[in-house]
């Protein structure tokens, strides 16, 4: 099956009670037993759900894995794979990267003994330098968020193999359609679901994808135990969401590309951070993993003045203010002081997470009215 058909069809059976086309929400939290431990396939909704299964065989089959698990938010899916890890061990990850999952790398995984590298990977060769015997993840995000670094996947994929280390891709900003990490080599695939993959702004989820079984066995086991799962609402929202991803991943693209065309024409603006742009220092690895660049476009103006950029974003009237992306919506943010507002500002500094820097998630509009806004907000 090929990927547009893979998003409507991909792990999917009518269902077995009433040949319904999509999956009911079983909206329940226990299953009947005849006599202790004969039951259908599902004793407990924490273990699972028909709903849940349904979306967690359509995740697998998107990403050529094997083995979906959804979770209550992208940073519960982060969370059940650093759990993989204990005390001592050493995680790398890229230093531009959503300022949650630094949060959480830092203020709650630290504090257990665990010790994360945060590097530019820009250059993947740099990665090795901060492997040592007690590494076991490195962790990716490519395009990065906000910053839209472009990182080699399977390069980075030969070395994790090299030195017996897991490599986790936060495919986010990328979705399946554009990228698929496990098929460059990686262990382990993540989203925050409540992004391009439910693509309507209408529900938190993450997901974790694998093609191993022992690996996908700990991971559910975690999940289980923990009990990080979203609902079955939420599962048949994600669903709904996941059939339409190719159409609008595809409209996404060609937004983002007008839209960073528009801007880096604009005397205003100082940088426009797109991958598609041929001066994008990775622009060759863009091309070469990626089918197109995406919809996510971030730029600082001249001057880099706070008070402008908060201007502009003020301005903005079909560009919604807020935190969040890859919804059908445009939306508009300023990292800064919101989405990256956690990691410290010589930190942030260090890798370009200025004051006047704008994230923008275009949305599916009409091109015409996105760019006309983007003009009248700059001024
Ligand atoms: O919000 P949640 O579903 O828990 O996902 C966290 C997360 C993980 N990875 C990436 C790349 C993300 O962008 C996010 C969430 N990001 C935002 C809310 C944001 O506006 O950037």
């Amino acid at each position: 099956m090929k990927f547009n058909t893979k998003t409507i069809h991909g792990g999917q059976k009518h269902d077995p009670a009433y040949g319904a086309v999509m999956p009911p929400i079983y909206q329940t939290s226990t299953y009947a037993q005849t006599t202790p431990g004969d039951h259908k396939g599902y004793a407990y909704s924490r273990t699972s759900n028909p709903t849940r299964s349904a979306l967690e065989h359509a995740f697998a089959s998107i990403e050529n894995g094997n083995y979906g698990l959804a979770f209550g938010s992208g940073l519960a899916a982060i969370d059940s794979v650093l759990k993989l890890l204990k005390s001592g061990d050493e995680v790398v990850s890229t230093n531009d990267l959503y300022g949650g999952t630094y949060r959480l790398f830092t203020k709650i995984y630290e504090e257990f003994g665990i010790k994360f590298h945060f590097i530019g990977m820009e250059n993947v060769e740099r990665i090795e330098d901060y492997i040592n015997e007690n590494t076991k993840l490195i962790w990716v995000e490519t395009p990065t968020n906000p910053m839209m670094n472009i990182i080699d996947i399977k390069t980075t994929a030969s070395i994790a193999k090299k030195h017996d280390v897991l490599l986790a891709v936060d495919n986010t900003f990328a979705t399946p359609y554009l990228q698929q990490p496990l098929d460059l080599g990686a262990n382990i695939v993540m989203h925050s679901a409540t992004k391009y993959l439910g693509g309507h702004s209408d529900l938190v989820m993450g997901a974790l994808i694998v093609k191993d079984k022992a690996l996908a066995d700990r991971l559910y086991f975690i999940q289980n135990a923990s009990g990080a799962i979203c609902g079955p609402q939420d599962a048949f929202l994600a669903l709904r969401g996941i059939k339409t991803l190719h159409i609008r991943m595809q409209r996404h693209c060609e937004n983002g590309k007008a839209v960073a065309e528009f801007l880096a024409n604009h005397p205003k603006i100082e940088n426009v951070y797109w991958p598609g742009f041929e001066s994008h220092p990775n622009h060759n690895i863009a091309k070469s993993q990626m089918k197109d660049f995406g919809g996510m476009v971030s730029f600082t103006t001249k001057g880099n003045d706070y008070e402008e950029a908060i201007k502009i974003v003020e301005n903005l009237k079909i560009f919604t203010l807020a935190e969040s992306l890859g919804g059908v919506e445009s939306l508009a943010g300023h990292p800064v002081s919101m989405t990256h507002a956690s990691i410290p500002k010589e930190e942030r500094e260090k890798i370009g997470v200025v004051d006047s820097l704008i994230r923008l998630s275009v949305g599916i509009e009409d091109e015409d009215d996105l760019i006309a806004d983007l003009r009248q907000a700059i001024g």
